[in-house]
């Protein structure tokens, strides 16, 4: 494997899963199946129980905690889908300490947190997330909606930053929504590359929508055992300990604390709102727990505006193929049908130029490449699905003489290919520029696991300029062609109808 690709997988592969550390704002035991003796425990522990870790391992959990508090923690480990969850507020050595349970693979672990006072706690969760989505009242627009919840976080979490994060198909990432302090210099419209974000990391924002740093200068705590147990799996504890290389990357960004949620639309991680604090930050469990409930329910009204846009859109076509329908019905051949498809079609696909190939006969339309290119085009595609969006056509494995004029970029729509009928549109060239915040490209250093990527130190804008692609094709023109592929199905049936009639 060639060192760069090497590194990231490297990147790739660390167990933050299971780090054996946590952070220090909170203390955690594990206990066996059966919930009666204790496996695991944080070197902290006498912080907050006043027992030394060490020699409560063994034990029996009654031995720790009190029979009402074992007996509710059993009461919530024979819930069917124990999840993760909160057994609340118990007083157990003075202080009120926050106490949840979850099970991780045969283990349960219970985590203990202080109860922590937060600015508003007069005020109940449900009120706050009635608020918050009470600024979302009226938008039904995706972008005014992450607006408007970035600057509730805001308000409701006291965070510096808070940023909404979009994961692009190529796993890059854009701050697409942003709210800060006028300390902060903002972030918004800058893009990061998808290895500042490695895969284990969204599949475990998945399972655990909000996580917390608390305060990256903290000295992480050691998690106890014998020696033959297996290390915990900690991917759904609200302490798991920040691996180095992240805590680096934060250290280097300046940033103090962060909290993430999850975006999650239709079960894919869509993005995250991401916060940020120069100093240490940390909300107390209820607000955590109220901004995951938010993150949720937004997540649920982003689905609802993107479905909402998308039937939008389809409404704009359904008259479109209305009217070829219509038309077909008459006289139009598809093999001549370019100009009359270039003028219906191309604005509403937001295209240059047309091609409309029958067999080896092919009619262009508008700015296309060359007949013999579009034909190796429809050769190239022949074996793929029905819809195949092309951005780059200098990348798709044409033949060396192609000659794409102005074009950069083809959707192209197989009608038919038993009977060889495509339609193909074209994007000119476009030259746009990315503002990366900071070089994409990074360094590599030896690490634990062999070469791995390094953070990058600098945050400065860094300017990318982009050429021999044409605007992408968004999910809406993806939807438009299949809308309209049904539509160029009909002409084409109708077509063999005439053909036979004209015979007859
Ligand atoms: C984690 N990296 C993260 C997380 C984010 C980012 C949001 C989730 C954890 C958190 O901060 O709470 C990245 N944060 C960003 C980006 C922005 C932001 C892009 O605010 C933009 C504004 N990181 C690297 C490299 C590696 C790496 C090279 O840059 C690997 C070699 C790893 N990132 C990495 C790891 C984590 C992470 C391991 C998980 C940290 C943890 O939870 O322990």
């Amino acid at each position: 494997m060639e060192r760069e690709a090497l590194a990231i997988s490297n990147c790739d592969r660390e167990p933050i899963h299971i780090p054996g550390i946590i952070q220090p704002f909170g203390s955690l035991i594990a206990v066996d199946r059966s919930l009666e003796t204790i496996t695991h425990a944080s070197e902290n522990l006498q912080t907050f129980l006043g027992t030394e870790a060490q020699t409560i391992l063994g034990q029996s959990l009654d031995q720790l905690f009190s029979s009402e508090l074992c007996h509710d923690l059993m009461n919530v480990a024979c819930l069917p889908a124990a999840h993760r969850q909160r057994l609340g507020k118990h007083e157990l050595t003075g202080q009120p300490l926050d106490i949840s349970l979850h099970r991780s693979e045969d283990r349960w672990i219970i985590e203990l947190e202080p109860c922590g006072a937060d600015p508003n706690s007069s005020i109940s969760a449900v009120t706050r997330v009635q608020s918050i989505l009470g600024h979302l009242q009226g938008q039904t627009e995706s972008t005014a909606m992450l607006e408007k919840a970035v600057q509730a976080l805001r308000w409701v979490t006291g965070f510096d930053r808070i940023m909404a994060y979009q994961f692009l198909p190529n796993g890059a990432g854009e701050v697409v929504a942003e709210a800060c302090s006028s300390r902060c210099e903002p972030y918004l419209g800058l893009r990061y590359p998808a290895s500042d974000i490695p895969p284990r990391v969204r599949e475990m924002a998945l399972k655990m929508p909000v996580r917390a740093i608390a305060n990256i200068t903290a000295e992480p705590v050691s998690i106890l055992s014998d020696e033959a147990e297996a290390p915990l799996d900690l991917s759904l504890t609200y302490l798991r300990g920040t691996s180095p290389i992240h805590v680096e990357y934060l250290t280097n960004m300046g940033v103090g604390a962060s909290m993430n949620l999850a975006i999650v639309v239709q079960g894919e991680l869509w993005g995250l709102f991401a916060c940020h604090h120069a100093g240490p930050k940390l909300l107390s469990p209820d607000l955590r727990s109220t901004c995951e409930l938010f993150s949720q329910l937004f997540s649920l009204k982003l689905q609802q505006a993107f479905a909402e846009e998308r039937l939008q859109n389809r409404r704009r076509l359904t008259s479109a193929t209305h009217n070829l329908l219509e038309t077909s019905k008459e006289t139009l051949r598809f093999s001549q049908a370019a100009s009359w498809l270039s003028e219906k079609l191309c604005p509403l696909m937001d295209a240059d130029g047309i091609a409309v190939v029958e067999h080896e006969h092919v009619e262009t339309n508008g700015d296309t490449p060359t007949v013999s290119t579009v034909l190796d085009l429809i050769h190239h595609c022949q074996s793929t699905t029905d819809i195949v969006p092309i951005e780059q056509l200098r990348q798709t494995p044409l033949s060396p003489e192609a000659d794409l004029g102005k074009t950069a970029g083809a959707l192209v729509l197989v009608i038919s290919s038993t009977e060889h009928l495509y339609v193909v549109f074209f994007r000119n060239e476009i030259s746009y520029q990315i503002r990366w915040g900071g070089n994409p490209q990074k360094e590599i250093v030896e690490g634990k696991f062999g070469p791995r990527l390094q953070p990058r130190a600098s945050f400065a804008e860094y300017i990318e300029s982009v050429s021999g692609h044409c605007q992408p094709w968004s999910l809406a023109d993806m939807d438009a062609a299949l809308e309209l592929r049904t539509g160029l199905l009909h002409l084409a049936v109708n077509q063999v109808d005439l053909i036979e009639q004209e015979a007859q």
